[in-house]
């Protein structure tokens, strides 16, 4: 472990999650985009005219579990996934935004590692 850096143990990873699910198939979605390491899908409650899920395929509980446990590898193709998923929408320009609730305070309700990525009007300022 590098030092310098707060390791906490990271809840274990709820293979039952439905995100996980949908990942194995048993359940289906509106897919964007899909390749080795992310799968990006439209969200089944939108809160904006784009709504898309964007997903790693590894088995990571949240944004912090993410960070703690990818390697930098995991975690640039992840971003560069994101804004990839982006291009693809056609909504790089005039832009989007991209979100990731995490645990109860950030309002998570699925234990899998997820950002939303609005789009498609102006969004407003952020209301905490
Ligand atoms: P969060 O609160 O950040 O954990 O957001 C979870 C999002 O997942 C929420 O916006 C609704 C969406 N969602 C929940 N279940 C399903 C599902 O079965 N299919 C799809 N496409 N989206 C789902």
């Amino acid at each position: 472990r590098p030092q310098g850096l707060i390791w906490r143990s990271v809840m274990a990873y709820d293979e039952t999650n439905v995100f996980a699910r949908i990942l194995k198939g048993e359940i289906p979605c509106r897919k964007v985009h899909e390749d080795e390491h992310i799968l990006a899908f439209h969200d089944i409650n939108p809160q904006a005219p784009v709504h898309v899920l964007v997903i790693p395929k590894g088995a990571y509980t949240d944004w912090d579990d993410f960070a703690q446990r990818a390697s930098e590898a995991e975690i640039a193709r992840f971003i560069r996934g994101v804004a990839h998923v982006g291009r693809l929408l056609g909504v790089d320009e005039p832009g989007y935004r991209v979100m990731s609730n995490k645990g109860v305070n950030g309002g998570q309700e699925v234990p899998h590692l997820h950002v939303h990525l609005f789009a498609g009007r102006k969004l407003g300022r952020m209301v905490p």
